[in-house]
Protein backbone atom coordinates (compact mmCIF):
# COMPACT_ATOMS: atom_id res chain seq x y z
CA UNK A 1 0.00 0.00 0.00
CA UNK A 2 1.58 3.36 -1.42
CA UNK A 3 0.93 6.62 -0.62
CA UNK A 4 0.20 8.64 -3.96
CA UNK A 5 -1.15 12.14 -4.15
CA UNK A 6 -4.54 12.88 -5.66
CA UNK A 7 -5.37 15.04 -8.00
CA UNK A 8 -7.00 18.53 -7.17
CA UNK A 9 -10.66 18.39 -7.29
CA UNK A 10 -12.71 20.24 -9.69
CA UNK A 11 -15.01 22.53 -8.41
CA UNK A 12 -18.13 21.23 -10.59
CA UNK A 13 -17.55 17.98 -8.03
CA UNK A 14 -18.18 20.00 -5.18
CA UNK A 15 -21.30 21.39 -6.49
CA UNK A 16 -22.44 17.80 -6.70
CA UNK A 17 -21.46 17.30 -3.28
CA UNK A 18 -23.61 20.09 -2.36
CA UNK A 19 -26.78 18.97 -4.52
CA UNK A 20 -26.28 15.68 -2.61
CA UNK A 21 -26.60 16.90 0.42
CA UNK A 22 -29.88 18.87 -0.39
CA UNK A 23 -31.26 15.42 -1.65
CA UNK A 24 -30.77 13.72 1.69
CA UNK A 25 -31.91 16.36 3.73
CA UNK A 26 -35.12 16.03 1.47
CA UNK A 27 -35.54 12.16 1.97
CA UNK A 28 -35.10 13.03 5.80
CA UNK A 29 -37.85 14.71 5.72
CA UNK A 30 -40.01 12.61 3.88
CA UNK A 31 -38.46 9.89 5.60
CA UNK A 32 -39.39 11.91 9.42
CA UNK A 33 -42.76 10.13 10.03
CA UNK A 34 -41.10 6.56 9.74
CA UNK A 35 -38.15 7.42 11.47
CA UNK A 36 -40.33 9.08 14.59
CA UNK A 37 -42.61 5.59 14.78
CA UNK A 38 -40.01 3.38 14.81
CA UNK A 39 -37.91 5.21 17.33
CA UNK A 40 -40.96 5.14 19.92
CA UNK A 41 -41.09 1.26 19.08
CA UNK A 42 -37.28 0.24 19.65
CA UNK A 43 -36.15 2.78 21.73
CA UNK A 44 -32.76 4.10 21.38
CA UNK A 45 -30.59 1.87 22.64
CA UNK A 46 -28.44 1.25 19.50
CA UNK A 47 -25.38 3.16 18.27
CA UNK A 48 -25.80 6.43 17.25
CA UNK A 49 -24.18 9.71 16.11
CA UNK A 50 -23.81 12.00 19.07
CA UNK A 51 -25.21 15.63 18.31
CA UNK A 52 -26.21 14.75 14.14
CA UNK A 53 -29.72 16.17 14.55
CA UNK A 54 -27.87 19.58 16.10
CA UNK A 55 -25.44 20.03 13.67
CA UNK A 56 -27.47 18.76 10.51
CA UNK A 57 -29.71 21.37 11.29
CA UNK A 58 -27.13 24.14 11.01
CA UNK A 59 -26.11 23.10 7.68
CA UNK A 60 -26.60 26.11 5.05
CA UNK A 61 -30.04 25.19 3.43
CA UNK A 62 -29.42 24.49 -0.53
CA UNK A 63 -31.96 24.95 -3.24
CA UNK A 64 -34.01 22.07 -3.30
CA UNK A 65 -34.42 21.66 -7.06
CA UNK A 66 -30.39 20.84 -7.34
CA UNK A 67 -30.93 16.92 -7.44
CA UNK A 68 -27.97 15.19 -7.81
CA UNK A 69 -26.31 11.53 -6.78
CA UNK A 70 -24.36 8.95 -8.38
CA UNK A 71 -24.04 7.59 -11.36
CA UNK A 72 -26.18 3.95 -12.28
CA UNK A 73 -24.08 1.44 -13.49
CA UNK A 74 -25.18 -1.74 -14.15
CA UNK A 75 -27.04 -3.73 -11.60
CA UNK A 76 -30.15 -5.62 -12.34
CA UNK A 77 -33.87 -3.93 -12.44
CA UNK A 78 -34.77 -5.22 -9.08
CA UNK A 79 -31.74 -4.30 -7.04
CA UNK A 80 -32.01 -0.86 -8.58
CA UNK A 81 -35.15 -0.49 -7.52
CA UNK A 82 -34.47 -2.20 -3.60
CA UNK A 83 -31.51 0.64 -3.42
CA UNK A 84 -33.62 3.74 -4.66
CA UNK A 85 -36.31 3.05 -1.88
CA UNK A 86 -33.55 3.63 0.61
CA UNK A 87 -34.64 5.45 3.85
CA UNK A 88 -31.83 7.99 5.63
CA UNK A 89 -31.29 6.58 9.14
CA UNK A 90 -29.70 7.63 12.39
CA UNK A 91 -26.40 6.45 11.41
CA UNK A 92 -24.68 9.94 9.96
CA UNK A 93 -21.60 11.16 10.61
CA UNK A 94 -21.46 14.75 11.17
CA UNK A 95 -18.57 15.66 8.49
CA UNK A 96 -18.96 16.76 5.33
CA UNK A 97 -19.35 14.10 2.25
CA UNK A 98 -16.70 13.64 0.36
CA UNK A 99 -17.41 14.46 -3.36
CA UNK A 100 -18.99 11.49 -5.40
CA UNK A 101 -15.89 12.07 -7.85
CA UNK A 102 -12.92 11.05 -4.61
CA UNK A 103 -15.04 8.30 -3.54
CA UNK A 104 -15.41 6.22 -6.84
CA UNK A 105 -12.00 6.94 -8.28
CA UNK A 106 -9.70 6.54 -5.74
CA UNK A 107 -10.01 3.20 -4.85
CA UNK A 108 -8.41 0.29 -2.99
CA UNK A 109 -9.57 -3.13 -4.83
CA UNK A 110 -6.12 -5.34 -6.06
CA UNK A 111 -8.00 -7.55 -7.52
CA UNK A 112 -8.30 -4.65 -9.99
CA UNK A 113 -4.49 -3.28 -10.12
CA UNK A 114 -2.96 -1.32 -7.07
CA UNK A 115 -2.91 1.86 -8.28
CA UNK A 116 -5.48 3.75 -7.09
CA UNK A 117 -7.01 5.18 -10.31
CA UNK A 118 -7.11 1.16 -11.55
CA UNK A 119 -10.19 -0.17 -10.78
CA UNK A 120 -12.42 2.63 -11.93
CA UNK A 121 -10.77 1.60 -15.37
CA UNK A 122 -10.07 -1.88 -14.89
CA UNK A 123 -13.16 -2.80 -12.84
CA UNK A 124 -15.49 -1.05 -15.70
CA UNK A 125 -16.86 -3.93 -17.40
CA UNK A 126 -17.11 -6.55 -13.96
CA UNK A 127 -20.22 -8.32 -14.59
CA UNK A 128 -21.99 -8.90 -10.96
CA UNK A 129 -25.42 -10.02 -12.08
CA UNK A 130 -25.75 -13.41 -11.65
CA UNK A 131 -24.38 -13.48 -8.01
CA UNK A 132 -24.42 -15.72 -5.38
CA UNK A 133 -23.19 -15.94 -1.74
CA UNK A 134 -22.53 -19.29 -0.07
CA UNK A 135 -22.56 -19.35 3.62
CA UNK A 136 -20.59 -22.12 5.63
CA UNK A 137 -19.78 -23.28 8.59
CA UNK A 138 -21.30 -23.64 12.31
CA UNK A 139 -24.59 -22.50 11.11
CA UNK A 140 -27.73 -24.02 10.61
CA UNK A 141 -28.51 -22.83 7.95
CA UNK A 142 -25.85 -22.71 5.22
CA UNK A 143 -26.21 -23.15 1.37
CA UNK A 144 -25.48 -21.18 -1.48
CA UNK A 145 -27.87 -18.37 -1.76
CA UNK A 146 -29.17 -16.11 -5.26
CA UNK A 147 -28.34 -12.28 -4.29
CA UNK A 148 -32.03 -11.77 -4.29
CA UNK A 149 -32.52 -13.87 -2.19
CA UNK A 150 -29.91 -12.56 0.74
CA UNK A 151 -31.31 -8.80 -0.27
CA UNK A 152 -34.98 -9.56 -0.25
CA UNK A 153 -35.86 -9.13 3.35
CA UNK A 154 -33.77 -6.17 4.30
CA UNK A 155 -34.73 -2.66 4.38
CA UNK A 156 -32.45 -0.07 2.44
CA UNK A 157 -31.06 2.69 4.40
CA UNK A 158 -28.61 5.05 4.15
CA UNK A 159 -25.86 5.61 6.66
CA UNK A 160 -23.25 7.99 6.76
CA UNK A 161 -19.68 6.76 7.89
CA UNK A 162 -16.10 8.15 8.09
CA UNK A 163 -14.00 5.54 6.31
CA UNK A 164 -10.67 5.40 7.34
CA UNK A 165 -7.88 3.92 5.41
CA UNK A 166 -4.30 2.07 7.23
CA UNK A 167 -2.79 4.53 4.73
CA UNK A 168 -3.36 7.28 6.30
CA UNK A 169 -6.54 8.83 3.99
CA UNK A 170 -9.77 9.11 4.72
CA UNK A 171 -13.69 10.11 3.21
CA UNK A 172 -16.88 10.31 4.61
CA UNK A 173 -19.63 8.07 2.67
CA UNK A 174 -23.37 8.27 2.52
CA UNK A 175 -23.40 3.99 2.12
CA UNK A 176 -26.60 2.36 1.11
CA UNK A 177 -27.20 -0.91 2.94
CA UNK A 178 -28.12 -2.56 6.33
CA UNK A 179 -26.56 -4.23 9.85
CA UNK A 180 -24.65 -7.28 9.15
CA UNK A 181 -25.89 -8.70 12.39
CA UNK A 182 -29.91 -8.74 10.75
CA UNK A 183 -28.20 -10.66 7.26
CA UNK A 184 -26.39 -13.17 10.37
CA UNK A 185 -28.82 -14.01 12.11
CA UNK A 186 -30.88 -15.29 9.23
CA UNK A 187 -28.39 -17.83 9.31
CA UNK A 188 -29.06 -19.05 13.30
CA UNK A 189 -24.92 -19.12 14.09
CA UNK A 190 -24.06 -21.90 16.68
CA UNK A 191 -22.47 -21.36 19.69
CA UNK A 192 -19.25 -22.46 17.97
CA UNK A 193 -19.58 -19.64 15.67
CA UNK A 194 -16.87 -17.36 17.24
CA UNK A 195 -15.71 -15.76 14.03
CA UNK A 196 -16.97 -14.71 10.83
CA UNK A 197 -14.83 -15.06 7.77
CA UNK A 198 -15.77 -13.34 4.22
CA UNK A 199 -14.11 -13.89 0.88
CA UNK A 200 -13.77 -12.20 -1.95
CA UNK A 201 -14.76 -13.38 -5.77
CA UNK A 202 -11.94 -15.33 -7.05
CA UNK A 203 -12.02 -15.05 -10.91
CA UNK A 204 -9.01 -14.61 -12.79
CA UNK A 205 -11.32 -13.99 -15.73
CA UNK A 206 -13.18 -11.07 -14.11
CA UNK A 207 -10.73 -9.78 -12.47
CA UNK A 208 -7.17 -8.51 -13.65
CA UNK A 209 -5.21 -8.51 -10.74
CA UNK A 210 -5.63 -12.34 -9.75
CA UNK A 211 -4.01 -12.53 -13.32
CA UNK A 212 -0.77 -11.19 -12.83
CA UNK A 213 1.81 -13.92 -11.93
CA UNK A 214 3.78 -11.10 -10.12
CA UNK A 215 0.96 -10.66 -7.74
CA UNK A 216 2.07 -10.92 -3.86
CA UNK A 217 -1.72 -11.09 -2.99
CA UNK A 218 -2.40 -15.68 -2.63
CA UNK A 219 -6.54 -14.53 -3.94
CA UNK A 220 -9.11 -14.92 -2.97
CA UNK A 221 -8.90 -11.47 -0.42
CA UNK A 222 -10.06 -12.70 3.13
CA UNK A 223 -11.40 -11.09 5.53
CA UNK A 224 -13.03 -11.40 9.05
CA UNK A 225 -14.13 -10.24 12.56
CA UNK A 226 -14.96 -11.52 16.00
CA UNK A 227 -18.78 -12.97 15.75
CA UNK A 228 -19.65 -9.62 18.17
CA UNK A 229 -17.70 -7.17 16.16
CA UNK A 230 -19.63 -8.27 13.59
CA UNK A 231 -23.23 -8.53 15.83
CA UNK A 232 -22.14 -4.93 16.42
CA UNK A 233 -24.89 -2.49 14.86
CA UNK A 234 -22.67 -0.48 12.91
CA UNK A 235 -21.10 -3.10 11.12
CA UNK A 236 -22.89 -3.17 7.96
CA UNK A 237 -23.68 -4.53 4.24
CA UNK A 238 -23.42 -2.28 1.63
CA UNK A 239 -25.19 -2.07 -1.93
CA UNK A 240 -25.38 1.41 -2.77
CA UNK A 241 -23.58 4.39 -2.09
CA UNK A 242 -24.54 8.53 -3.27
CA UNK A 243 -28.25 6.89 -3.36
CA UNK A 244 -27.15 3.96 -6.25
CA UNK A 245 -26.13 0.43 -6.29
CA UNK A 246 -22.40 0.20 -6.03
CA UNK A 247 -19.81 0.84 -8.75
CA UNK A 248 -17.69 -1.85 -9.58
CA UNK A 249 -14.52 0.05 -8.35
CA UNK A 250 -16.47 0.25 -4.78
CA UNK A 251 -16.99 -3.37 -4.56
CA UNK A 252 -20.12 -4.67 -6.52
CA UNK A 253 -22.51 -6.31 -5.74
CA UNK A 254 -22.43 -6.47 -1.88
CA UNK A 255 -19.45 -6.05 0.39
CA UNK A 256 -18.62 -4.93 3.80
CA UNK A 257 -18.14 -1.87 5.80
CA UNK A 258 -16.93 -1.68 9.52
CA UNK A 259 -16.41 2.21 9.98
CA UNK A 260 -14.26 2.10 12.97
CA UNK A 261 -11.34 -0.23 11.61
CA UNK A 262 -9.05 0.60 8.92
CA UNK A 263 -10.58 0.43 5.20
CA UNK A 264 -9.21 -2.89 4.40
CA UNK A 265 -11.34 -5.08 6.83
CA UNK A 266 -13.99 -3.84 4.57
CA UNK A 267 -13.81 -6.40 2.11
CA UNK A 268 -15.53 -5.87 -1.24
CA UNK A 269 -17.45 -8.17 -4.04
CA UNK A 270 -18.36 -11.01 -1.31
CA UNK A 271 -18.95 -14.10 -2.16
CA UNK A 272 -18.95 -16.83 0.78
CA UNK A 273 -19.14 -16.16 4.21
CA UNK A 274 -18.27 -18.90 7.16
CA UNK A 275 -18.57 -19.32 10.87
CA UNK A 276 -15.80 -20.45 12.43
CA UNK A 277 -14.45 -21.55 15.86
CA UNK A 278 -11.15 -20.04 14.92
CA UNK A 279 -9.23 -16.64 13.73
CA UNK A 280 -8.99 -17.03 10.13
CA UNK A 281 -5.70 -15.79 9.17
CA UNK A 282 -6.51 -12.56 6.81
CA UNK A 283 -5.03 -11.52 3.56
CA UNK A 284 -2.99 -8.08 4.89
CA UNK A 285 -2.03 -9.99 8.06
CA UNK A 286 -0.49 -12.93 5.53
CA UNK A 287 1.36 -10.53 3.84
CA UNK A 288 2.96 -8.71 6.43
CA UNK A 289 1.77 -9.55 9.93
CA UNK A 290 3.63 -7.08 11.78
CA UNK A 291 1.98 -4.37 9.47
CA UNK A 292 -1.55 -5.37 9.00
CA UNK A 293 -3.34 -6.93 12.59
CA UNK A 294 -6.35 -9.26 12.60
CA UNK A 295 -8.11 -6.16 14.29
CA UNK A 296 -7.21 -3.07 12.59
CA UNK A 297 -9.10 -0.41 14.88
CA UNK A 298 -8.35 2.43 13.94
CA UNK A 299 -6.14 4.12 16.93
CA UNK A 300 -3.87 7.35 16.44
CA UNK A 301 -1.85 5.78 19.62
CA UNK A 302 -0.08 2.69 17.80
CA UNK A 303 1.74 3.72 14.48
CA UNK A 304 1.99 1.20 11.73
CA UNK A 305 5.88 0.61 11.52
CA UNK A 306 6.40 2.57 8.62
CA UNK A 307 4.56 5.82 9.10
CA UNK A 308 2.22 7.30 11.99
CA UNK A 309 -1.34 7.07 12.02
CA UNK A 310 -1.97 10.14 14.26
CA UNK A 311 -3.49 12.35 11.79
CA UNK A 312 -4.94 11.39 8.38
CA UNK A 313 -5.65 13.38 4.38
CA UNK A 314 -9.29 13.95 4.63
CA UNK A 315 -10.40 13.78 0.98
CA UNK A 316 -10.72 15.70 -1.07
CA UNK A 317 -7.09 16.32 -0.70
CA UNK A 318 -4.66 18.38 -2.92
CA UNK A 319 -0.89 18.87 -2.95
CA UNK A 320 -1.97 22.92 -2.17
CA UNK A 321 -4.53 21.99 0.54
CA UNK A 322 -3.48 18.35 2.05
CA UNK A 323 -6.81 19.03 4.63
CA UNK A 324 -5.03 17.07 7.46
CA UNK A 325 -7.14 16.05 10.41
CA UNK A 326 -6.81 14.30 13.82
CA UNK A 327 -7.80 10.50 13.54
CA UNK A 328 -9.87 9.55 16.52
CA UNK A 329 -10.19 6.25 18.55
CA UNK A 330 -11.89 3.54 17.21
CA UNK A 331 -12.64 6.28 13.98
CA UNK A 332 -14.22 8.38 16.47
CA UNK A 333 -16.78 5.79 17.05
CA UNK A 334 -15.09 4.66 20.61
CA UNK A 335 -17.81 5.18 22.44
CA UNK A 336 -20.07 2.88 20.52
CA UNK A 337 -17.64 0.01 20.29
CA UNK A 338 -14.92 0.63 22.59
CA UNK A 339 -16.42 -1.63 25.06
CA UNK A 340 -15.56 -4.57 22.18
CA UNK A 341 -12.47 -4.35 23.82
CA UNK A 342 -12.62 -3.76 27.08
CA UNK A 343 -9.22 -5.30 28.85
CA UNK A 344 -7.05 -5.85 25.67
CA UNK A 345 -3.80 -4.64 25.20
CA UNK A 346 -4.52 -2.63 22.01
CA UNK A 347 -0.70 -2.15 21.27
CA UNK A 348 -0.96 -6.21 20.82
CA UNK A 349 -3.80 -6.88 19.52
CA UNK A 350 -4.19 -4.13 16.39
N1 LIG B 1 -11.52 -7.64 -2.17
C1 LIG B 1 -10.92 -6.53 -1.75
N2 LIG B 1 -11.50 -5.78 -0.81
C2 LIG B 1 -10.90 -4.63 -0.37
C3 LIG B 1 -9.62 -4.25 -0.89
C4 LIG B 1 -9.05 -5.06 -1.91
O1 LIG B 1 -7.95 -4.79 -2.44
N3 LIG B 1 -9.72 -6.19 -2.31
N4 LIG B 1 -9.01 -3.12 -0.41
C5 LIG B 1 -9.41 -2.66 0.94
C6 LIG B 1 -8.85 -1.37 1.30
S1 LIG B 1 -7.20 -1.33 1.68
C7 LIG B 1 -9.61 -0.24 1.39
S2 LIG B 1 -8.97 1.21 1.97
C8 LIG B 1 -11.03 -0.25 0.96
C9 LIG B 1 -11.25 0.81 -0.10
O2 LIG B 1 -12.61 0.94 -0.38
P1 LIG B 1 -13.09 2.01 -1.46
O3 LIG B 1 -12.28 1.81 -2.70
O4 LIG B 1 -14.55 1.78 -1.66
O5 LIG B 1 -12.82 3.36 -0.85
O6 LIG B 1 -11.44 -1.50 0.42
C10 LIG B 1 -10.92 -2.65 1.10
N5 LIG B 1 -11.51 -3.85 0.56
MO1 LIG C 1 -6.92 0.63 2.95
Amino acid sequence: MIIKKPSAIPSYEITSERAYLNRRQFMRRSGQFILGASAVLVGCGEADEPNSQTSEQKRIAIPEKVLTAGKQYPAPTWLQKQVSSARPSHFRADDPLTPYQDVTSYNNFYEFGTGKKDPASLAKNFVTDPWSLTVEGEAEKTGKFTLEDILKPHAIEERIYRFRCVEAWSMVVPWLGFSLADLLRRFQPTSKAKYVLFETLHDPKRMIGQRSQFSLIDWPYIEGLRIDEAMHPLAMMVVGLYGKTLPPQNGAPLRLMVPWKYGFKSIKSIVKITFTDMQPKTTWQNLAPNEYGFYANVNPAVDHPRWSQKRERRLPSSLFSPNYIDTMPFNGYADQVASLYKGMNLNKYF
